[in-house]
């Protein structure tokens, strides 16, 4: 695993004008014929020759225009096919055949089997593990497939494209053709053969093309794809009144799979799925379930035009597709639902997984300039740190000449594979607008601190806002520039009306946009009647840290009148952290832990509010996390004493709320039918608040045990069980529940990762034991995916007391999972191991027992490339 690096991109030698591949499947012998039509890209030496990528193949076959290659003219190396002696100019053919074996390709790279089911993943170098080809996402080309297959086995056969034909071959076998009349990388190749059930719906566009749709999932399994049926359709429906994007073949499909080491693949056609997300009904799917289906249906599909029609020049670009794409599903989910609660569901999300990679020893630009393994940089700065990139861009430019720049690029780069500088351009070029500095944001990795303090002048009615920006050192980068930092201000007045400055001067302002450039700025804002209190950072304009100290008074006033919703959610999320960092504290020195009044009447007074909605209510409620609380307190964490002092500050809610919350049980009680729309969510969010304070207020197990008998949906159900697992772990009544919860979704893998989640996350030491002793249960496979995350990944991600145990088990049992992991699934073990990032943040004893463990791993011998990369990182 050398260092690739962005400085030494190259376009090929060779143009690959066409492909043309016949797979006969096999489970243990597939055999694969590409064949490629190559022409010397003018300018090349005649000499050079074509350097091919390749990865544990076996190669049977190897022709030049249909002769064989005499051995004296290539070279097969473990990673290269390397062939000299080609045509000076003349466009040429090779063919390439290798044999494969799908049913022990356990990386789930490239061509394997789940369940029987042939299926492909081949971003981002997956390709290469099919046949020897110019794998990368700057080469595109079209593509013909032809699959032969069993018919018994595998009666479906799919592959990117609309389809050309198909025929029975009289002995036990059938073929099918696919041609895809779109130039496309080879990380959007896909293929599916087996036996599944399918959902079928159609779609028209703007234009009056009739499209196909499709969704492939386990027989039996049909219902429960249709929700997912009509989020796609409100997807296609979206992105052309939004983004004015249509699609682009006859058919578009989606394949369910169990083993999957992604979310989803937005293949050309043919996405492929996690079927975690693609599956639901009220009895096994949560209302997140259902949200995060909809947003991922969403994303795949728009990805058609962000990602396929216009693709990366190289992986250094993954947030060109990924960042972009992820701010199309944002914003496709704000429209569906509620755009404040989706915003801070967003920001939540930010902070809690991107901001502590930002802030560790794996941070890294959202445009990186180097890489090892580049499976590890799809990672929450490429994507979600990346979206956010793109949303500052819209609040740069506002909404129309946002627009106009993506038209531009739409237009401009279609059918090409560009870089960050060529969006960046688009934007500058439809707007006027220079965004060279802006543009750092893509480079400079770290989270932005402004420092912001404020000074009220009576007699001039003026109000100065002083306000630093410092961005952290992180790996690789020292020293930071200054960045172009949009951040939305409100200035509240005492009755929380709104000031109108006279005007400001000190720094660019577009409407309540502080344009903020330099490391040091003074703004003052002129007739401002009496002391104002400043709303930073409204909507979360710019993904920055910001410290100001603000009594609980001001942002009481910003929670009660702010018009930014999300301000006000923000304000008390605020007061809560700084309550719960300091509880932290009294609890680590045997202190008694105070809840501060104005915390309790803030959030009180929100959950009681009528006029706000549920969903809203429910996220005021949901405190800051411990993982939230640790990463405010920053260094020297004591995991322990962090879930003490929330425990205490939780109880104190509880004993002030317990009639509002009684009342709130019985008024967010829903009757009729299930359904998961966003209001429906929003009041079993508010009442499982409810009920979890409840619960946390008492100590007898009742309320769970009532609320568990009489759920009639997997969200209230799961949530009982989480309230009685994670209060009463070792009551009779948890045993009961945990018990008849398995055996009613025992046939259901997906509930039961649920199962296993909601026992990961008893907080404490003893859970690592019950961690174990689940490992042996028959339901546990550590081959799968979704398995393994749920049980060991939730464990190591979510379960701060229980993994940071005192005593460095849980990282010792983690580094063992690892080696256990990563010679079956690389790039499943990387991802698990991360869950350390944070581990120098950790009090002393606790570091060094994570760092003996880190380095457990870094020394065992036959590491991945992975794992490697991710170890030594973390330990650099
Ligand atoms: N391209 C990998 C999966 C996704 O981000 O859509
Ligand atoms: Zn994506």
């Amino acid at each position: 695993g050398q260092i690739i690096h962005l400085e030494d991109y190259r376009p090929t030698d060779f143009v690959l004008e066409r492909v043309d591949l016949t797979f006969e499947l096999d489970p243990r012998e597939t055999k694969v014929e590409a064949r490629l039509i190559f022409h010397r890209r003018e300018g090349v030496d005649a000499s050079a020759p074509l350097v091919l990528d390749g990865d544990e193949l076996t190669m049977t076959g190897l022709l030049l225009d249909q002769e064989e290659i005499p051995a004296a003219l290539y070279d097969v190396a473990d990673d290269a096919l390397t062939i000299r002696g080609l045509p000076e100019t003349a466009p040429f053919e090779i063919t390439v055949t290798t044999l494969l074996s799908p049913e022990t390709n356990t990386k789930l790279m490239g061509l394997y089997r789940t369940n029987k089911v042939y299926c492909t993943q081949c971003e981002a170098e997956g390709f290469r593990r099919i046949t020897y080809f110019p794998d990368r996402p700057d080469v595109l080309a079209v593509y013909t497939v032809n699959i032969i297959a069993e018919k018994a086995t595998a009666p479906l056969l799919l592959s990117n494209g609309n389809y050309l034909g198909g025929a029975d071959m009289g002995d036990g076998r059938h073929f099918a053709a696919w041609f895809d009349p779109h130039p496309k990388p080879s990380y959007l190749f896909a293929l599916v053969a087996g036996d599944l059930g399918v959902v079928e719906d159609k779609f028209t566009t703007t234009s009056g093309r009739e499209v196909a749709l499709k969704i492939y999932v386990e027989h039996g399994k049909e219902p429960r794809a249709a929700y997912a049926m009509d989020a796609l359709k409100r997807s296609m429906k979206w992105d052309e009144e939004v983004f004015s994007r249509e699609y682009d073949l006859d058919i578009f499909m989606i394949v369910a799979v169990s083993d999957f080491n992604m979310g989803a693949m937005e293949n050309k056609g043919l996405n492929v799925f996690n079927d975690k997300y693609v599956l639901a009904d009220p009895e096994t799917a949560t209302d997140t379930d259902y949200a995060n289906i909809e947003a991922i249906i969403a994303h795949e599909y728009f990805h058609n035009w962000t990602g396929n029609r216009i693709t990366c020049r190289d992986w250094f670009q993954l947030c060109l597709k990924e960042g972009l794409t992820v701010y199309r599903d944002h914003e496709f989910s704000a429209d569906m639902r509620s755009r404040a609660v989706k915003r801070i569901a967003e920001v939540r999300h930010l902070k809690s997984e991107q901001f502590p990679e930002d802030a560790g020893p794996l941070a890294h630009p959202v445009r990186p300039t180097q890489y090892r393994e580049i499976n590890n940089f799809y990672t929450t700065t490429v994507y979600e740190k990346g979206s956010e990139v793109t949303r500052m861009i819209a609040t740069l430019l506002g909404r129309d000449l946002f627009k106009k720049g993506m038209d531009l690029y739409f237009d401009r780069h279609d059918g090409q594979a560009v870089t960050i500088e060529d969006f960046i351009a688009c934007f500058e070029d439809a707007s006027g607008r220079d965004l060279s500095q802006f543009s750092l944001w893509y480079h400079q990795a770290g989270t932005p601190l402004i420092t912001a303090s404020g000074f009220y002048d009576a007699k001039k009615q003026s109000y100065t806002l002083s306000l630093e920006q410092a961005v952290p050192a992180t790996p690789g980068q020292s020293a930071k520039k200054s960045m172009h930092i949009p951040l939305r201000v409100g200035l509240l007045l005492e009755d929380g009306s709104e000031a109108k400055p006279a005007a400001v001067s000190g720094a660019d302002v577009t409407g309540d946009v502080l344009h903020l450039t330099e490391r040091k700025q003074t703004v003052v804002f002129a007739g401002i009647p009496s002391r104002p209190v400043p709303s930073f950072n409204r909507g979360f304009s710019a993904p920055i840290n910001l410290h100001i100290e603000q009594s609980a008074k001001d942002r009481a006033l910003i929670a009660r009148h702010e018009v930014d919703l999300f301000a006000r959610w923000q304000a008390l999320n605020a007061m809560a952290l700084d309550n719960l960092a300091k509880a932290a504290a009294q609890a680590r020195n045997g202190q008694p832990i105070v809840c501060d009044e104005a915390l309790i009447g803030g959030l009180l007074a929100a959950a009681g509010d009528e006029g706000l909605e549920p969903a809203f209510r429910a996220q005021v409620l949901s405190l800051p996390s411990e993982a939230d609380i640790a990463r405010e307190i920053g260094r020297d964490n004591d995991p322990d004493a962090i879930q003490s002092g929330r425990q205490a500050i939780l109880s104190a809610v509880a004993a002030s709320g317990k009639d509002i919350f009684t009342r709130l049980l019985g008024e967010m009680a829903l009757s009729g039918p299930f359904r998961p729309d966003a209001a429906s969510a929003g009041q079993r969010a508010l009442r499982n608040a409810a009920l979890s304070y409840l619960v946390y207020g008492e100590d007898q197990p009742a309320k769970a045990v009532s609320a568990f008998h009489s759920a009639n949906n997997m969200t209230d159900l799961s949530q009982a069980l989480t309230l009685l697992a994670h209060r009463f772990p070792d009551a009779a009544e948890t045993l009961d529940a945990l018990a008849t919860f398995k055996k009613r979704f025992a046939d259901n893998a997906l509930v039961i990762d649920k199962w296993f989640a909601i026992q990961a996350t008893i907080p404490g030491a003893s859970t690592l034991e019950r961690v174990k002793a689940l490992m042996s249960d028959p339901h546990f496979n550590p081959s799968n995916p979704n398995r393994v995350r749920s049980l060991v990944g939730t464990f190591a991600f979510s379960n701060p007391t229980g993994f940071n145990r005192a005593d460095g088990e849980g990282y010792r049992f983690l580094a063992r999972q690892i080696l256990d992991i990563d010679p079956r699934n690389p790039q499943l073990a990387a991802r698990i191991l991360t869950s350390m990032r944070s581990w120098r943040s950790l009090e002393q004893v606790r570091a060094k027992h994570a760092q003996e463990a880190l380095k457990e791993v870094a020394g065992a011998a036959n590491l991945s490339v992975d794992v490697s990369d991710i170890v030594d990182r973390m330990l650099s």
